[in-house]
């Protein structure tokens, strides 16, 4: 099984319209192995050191404050090209471009309200899970292995 891991967020809107067991499922379907699993309602600077690529965007501001509006669901996903797989299961950034099938194209309408987020490289992979996870909270364990599961 691959170690690649990505950092999965399901956002405020997706953890008020009662979405996570939804999320999470297309997850754990697809054979990815939750490694990392927290609710918590972001602060204002958290928030905007997750999204500190995009500080200069006119949208920066209301984003950050639609972020730490109220609690999200953040995850730790590992297993095969997760990150790109992981991408392609999201969606494209506004739902109305998402194909049918993808969690934005089957879940949202909005830009700014849609549902997830989900990291666009490993390396961003493993700086969110640092800025989001304590050492000790993402668990690295192996599952039981049959030859159906992989
Ligand atoms: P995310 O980081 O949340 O996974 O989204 P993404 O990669 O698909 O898109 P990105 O360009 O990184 O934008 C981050 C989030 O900002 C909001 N956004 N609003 N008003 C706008 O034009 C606009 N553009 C982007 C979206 O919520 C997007 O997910």
């Amino acid at each position: 099984m691959s170690s690649e891991r990505s950092f999965i967020m399901i956002k405020p809107d997706g953890v008020q319209r009662n979405l996570v067991s939804e999320i999470i499922g297309r997850f754990e379907r697809r054979g990815y192995k939750l490694c990392g699993l927290k609710m918590v309602q972001p602060t204002r600077q958290l928030a905007e050191s997750h999204y500190a690529d995009l500080s200069e965007r006119p949208f920066f501001g209301d984003l950050c404050t639609f972020l730490s509006s109220s609690p999200v669901v953040a995850m730790v996903w590992a297993g095969a090209d997760v990150v790109k797989q992981g991408r392609t299961m999201i969606g494209a950034t506004d739902p109305l471009k998402s194909a049918p099938g993808t969690i934005r194209g089957d879940l949202a309408l909005v830009t700014g309200k849609n549902v997830i987020h989900g990291s666009d490289s490993c390396e961003n992979a493993e700086k969110e899970i640092a800025l989001w996870f304590k050492d000790g909270e993402v668990c690295n364990y192996e599952q039981v292995t049959a030859p159906w599961i992989y």
